[in-house]
């Protein structure tokens, strides 16, 4: 029976076995080849669907490891700031093992899906005026005055599970991707693919490393603009971030891997998340970044010399997540009387 990623990569996590193990089943999410983008770049493009998780995003693999290791050190509430992502998972694993949770969002810019979530696994939810980056700072503050655990990507137990899934990639693979893409929003999670990719060479499971390619929103892009953005805007508001916490450790996984982080516009996260759709594959905005940043390189000739590559794209999150979204791209459906007729013209038959 499957139990999860800490039991999976046990020797690759900081458990022993007096850690209480909080799971959900997270974790081997699947890989799955996309065709159409293979085609159309001429490399062996996968797309890794971690909106499959549980709570429906990739937080789940941290989050299985730093609500266990809070347990384990005897805490009784847990804290974070976020964009949703973080706030659903951690309310849902808090839940499964009796813990507090009180989460901190930007008032009015958190999908529907995701304050969803926190709300009916009973998290004490707050909306605060001001963005991601103002709730970060207070619960930083908070946290270090009061007895309370941090489990936003600070909390360096979220990185070290979120780093299997690149194990799960190589695994699938049997080897490292030459390229990896991934969206870049607090940057915790590019930190934590780059740790996996180098512990895993480091263990003789694999024998190379591949190119980081992260990418940001445009109006959200503060590592490729070098400095801090005071009023971060995208439609894609996971990574709606002017100051990421692992903006250090995304810059080495970029420079250590020969890698890049660069900006994608909002409409091109519109066009990559409508053509994942179109081939079956629903994932939230955020995850199209990366999809939209390969094709932007594609078009650029990035990959000309790398025939037969693979590049590895993160999905971070469900589709389902943002309904809104995708209902505003796509319209409602048309609405007829109960007669045949009618639905036979509209489907033109
Ligand atoms: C779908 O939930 O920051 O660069 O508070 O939800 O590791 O921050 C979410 C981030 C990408 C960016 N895709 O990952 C939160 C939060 C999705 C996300 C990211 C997020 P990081």
């Amino acid at each position: 029976m499957y139990k999860g990623i800490i039991e999976r990569y046990r020797q690759f996590l900081p458990v022993n076995d007096k850690t209480p193990i909080v799971t959900l089943c997270e974790g081997n999410t699947p890989l799955i080849f996309s065709e159409s983008l293979s085609n159309e770049i001429g490399l062996k493009i996968y797309l890794k669907y971690e909106g499959l998780n549980p709570t429906g995003s990739f937080k789940d693999r941290g989050m299985t490891m730093a609500i266990s290791k809070a347990k384990e050190k005897g805490a009784t509430t847990i804290m974070c700031a976020s964009t949703g992502n973080t706030s659903a998972s951690a309310a849902a694993y808090a839940a499964q093992c009796g813990l507090k949770c009180v989460v901190l969002i930007p008032d009015g810019n958190i999908a529907l899906g995701k304050l969803a979530q926190a709300m009916i696994h009973n998290a004490k939810v707050i909306a605060i005026r001001g963005n991601f980056d103002d709730a970060l700072n207070l619960v930083k503050t908070i946290t270090e005055k009061y007895p309370i655990e941090l489990v936003n990507s600070l909390n360096p137990f979220r990185i070290e599970g979120q780093k299997t899934g690149a194990f799960e990639i190589c695994d699938s693979l049997k080897a490292a991707p030459e390229f990896h893409a991934i969206p870049v929003g607090n940057a915790g999670n590019i930190t934590a693919y780059w740790k996996g990719y180098q512990a895993y060479r480091a263990a003789g499971q694999t024998k190379t490393l591949p190119k980081m390619l992260g990418f940001q929103a445009a109006g959200s892009a503060p590592i490729v603009l070098n400095r801090i953005v005071e009023k971060p805007e995208t439609i894609a508001t996971a990574i709606r971030i002017g100051n990421p916490a692992s903006w250090k450790s995304a810059l080495a996984a970029r420079d250590e891997s020969q890698g890049l982080i660069d900006a994608v516009t909002d409409e091109e996260i519109i066009s990559a998340y409508k053509r994942l759709a179109a081939e079956g594959v629903f994932a939230e905005p955020a995850s199209a970044a990366p999809v939209a940043g390969i094709l932007k390189y594609h078009r650029q000739g990035y990959f000309k010399d790398f025939k037969g590559a693979r590049i590895v794209c993160t999905l971070t999150g469900h589709g389902l997540k943002d309904p809104n979204i995708a209902i505003k791209n796509v319209g409602q459906p048309v609405t007829l009387n109960a007669d045949i007729a009618e639905i036979l013209q509209e489907v033109g038959i």
